[in-house]
């Protein structure tokens, strides 16, 4: 039908909160509902930026604080165009992290603001559900050992936790929690009714600007 616009919903969370399965399994669900749904991520790394992003944190590359932060941001908007376009198509898009981790990683680093980590991506297009999966350091830790990337440190994460719950108390983000030490099929179960009943909302709605 002309004119009813995809939803564009973010999954979001600390790492081995199971956010990529979660990711890939709702877009198949949303598939077999009927609707037309592609799963995206960021960083996406494939892209130049991307490739500078990847080296980054693979700790092949040392960049300057302020450098990477912006380079997270420009990987964004270098996708603006393409999800607006899909969104306008009839596209729902579902996000493995968005604007949300940029600003919960870097603002975790010495001498960083919430405020001025928010600047480079203000303006991106709103997401009209943010899912953050909850899941307690115990439970995650069952999950298994954190990878060899830059970030991947019990101490690290706990200041993310902590900036991730001041961005939570932005009621102008459509923020859902999820308990995420839940079994998988009930923390899908729940990602999905949240994901259908944003889609029937914003389908008649303009896209919006994060926080503007
Ligand atoms: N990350 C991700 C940031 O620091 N800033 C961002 O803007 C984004 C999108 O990259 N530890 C961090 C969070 C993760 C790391 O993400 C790689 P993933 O989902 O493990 O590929
Ligand atoms: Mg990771």
């Amino acid at each position: 039908m002309a004119g009813l616009r995809g939803a564009l919903i973010v999954l979001e969370g600390a790492d081995r909160a199971g956010k990529s399965t979660q990711a890939r399994r709702l877009v198949e669900a949303l598939k077999e509902r009927g609707y037309r749904t592609e799963g995206l991520r960021f960083p996406e790394r494939t892209t130049e930026i991307g490739q500078l992003i990847g080296s980054y944190l693979e700790k092949k590359s040392n960049l300057e604080d302020h450098t990477i932060h912006l380079l997270f941001s420009a990987n964004r908007w270098e996708q603006v165009p393409m999800i607006k376009e899909k969104l306008r198509s009839g596209i729902t898009l579902v996000v493995d992290r968005y604007a949300f981790s940029g600003v919960a990683f870097t603002s975790s680093k010495e001498n960083f603001d919430l405020h001025w980590c928010k600047q480079p991506d203000v303006g991106l297009p709103k997401p009209d559900l943010v899912l953050f999966l909850k899941v307690s350091p115990e439970v995650a830790a069952t999950r298994g050992g954190f990878g060899n990337e830059i970030y991947e440190t019990n101490s690290f994460q706990e200041k993310v936790a902590k900036r991730y719950a001041q961005l939570m108390d932005d009621k102008t983000v459509n923020w859902k929690l999820v308990d995420a030490s839940q079994d998988i099929e009930n923390v899908h179960r729940q990602l999905k009714e949240l994901s259908e009943k944003a889609i029937d909302d914003a389908k008649d709605q303009p896209i919006g600007k994060l926080w503007e």
